[in-house]
């Protein structure tokens, strides 16, 4: 592996507030469960599980002004928002197991606080079947998983906006998306009117998943951190059926294998968030063992067998 530091910190959020679906919440014990601590170890990486964060329950209310539990989203993401600090400042690589991608808000701004003061540039490659740019003016459910990208770019409820240190944690060219086939009609229009670089199933189609890396990859330097936000239903979910919020058309398991070997390639990652698995609706844990190849593959444990 060509990982630089080498001790991974797991940081388990176990909750849902940010979806609509419930059952998010056991994802970090599923992925225990799936042996992400022992198949790291056999990886040579030392591996500090610093077991779950502690916060509120899921209060189950229907959305107040364009959004769903804004308070216990906030208690969440700042305790992720710590442990994400914590870890970095040991220098090690935190790998956020979620619960809903809503806590991305959490570990990405802890991430650029992070970033700017050793000067480094982030780049974030969000793998998803969603964009996850809503606003609370435009998403139509409220439900803030859908809109972590936004808050992180600067636009979404306040108590949500800034944790970085600067209004927006990461500006548009920051972020590449992969993977994204389930768009509502608003955040389609913010999505072109910020300008991310969208790496939608057309694309991957079209040209393949190696060109497509090739492309995303291409203008990384050696100051890059790199964060991978790995959300499970980016998968298609014939792969990967634990998710609350399944989309037909995502890449298969070889697609997806080859897009995290080639990220593991540049050695350039330096955190992660593992989000949305969602136990209830899996199939003998099925998603969280997929996961767990996955992230092996992230840490370079490629299953290549000739030298290229
Ligand atoms: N776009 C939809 C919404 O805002 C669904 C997005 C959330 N689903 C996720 N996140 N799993 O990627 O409600
Ligand atoms: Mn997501
Ligand atoms: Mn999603
Ligand atoms: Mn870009």
């Amino acid at each position: 592996a060509l990982v630089t530091a080498s001790t991974v910190s797991l940081i388990g959020a176990p909750t849902d507030v940010g979806a609509s679906v419930r059952g998010a919440g056991m994802g970090p014990d599923a992925l225990r469960v799936a042996g992400i601590v022992e198949t790291l170890r056999a990886h040579k990486l030392d591996v500090i599980d610093r077991g779950n964060l502690a916060g509120p329950p899921n209060p189950w209310h229907e959305p107040a002004n364009g959004v769903r539990h804004l308070d216990e989203v906030v208690t969440w993401n700042r305790a992720v928002f710590d442990a994400v600090s914590g870890a970095l400042g040991e220098g090690h690589i935190p790998l956020l197991m979620g619960g809903d991608h809503s806590l991305a808000i959490g570990s990405i701004s802890a991430i650029a606080k992070h970033c700017r003061a050793m000067g480094k540039s982030l780049r974030v490659l969000w793998l998803d079947a969603h964009s996850d740019v809503n606003t609370e003016a435009i998403s139509p459910s409220g439900n803030l998983h859908g809109m972590p990208v936004s808050c992180l770019l600067g636009h979404g409820p306040a108590s949500l906006v800034g944790w970085s240190g600067q209004r927006a944690a990461l500006s548009p060219e920051d972020i590449d998306f992969i993977g994204i086939r389930s768009v509502d009609a608003e955040e389609k229009q913010a999505i072109r009117l910020l300008g991310l670089s969208v790496y939608d199933m057309r694309h991957i189609d079209e040209y393949g998943m190696r060109h497509t890396m090739t492309e995303i990859l291409q203008d990384l330097d050696a100051d890059t951190h790199l964060h991978v936000s790995f959300d499970l239903d980016c998968l298609d979910p014939l792969e990967a059926p634990g998710v609350g919020t399944r989309v037909r058309g995502g890449p298969t398991y070889r697609e997806m294998q080859l897009c995290m070997e080639m990220i593991a390639d540049t050695g350039l990652m330096g955190s992660l968030d593992v989000v949305e698995i969602n136990p209830a609706l899996d199939v003998r844990n099925r998603t969280a063992e997929l996961a767990v190849e996955f992230v092996q593959s992230l840490f370079g444990a490629s299953t290549l067998v000739r030298e290229r």
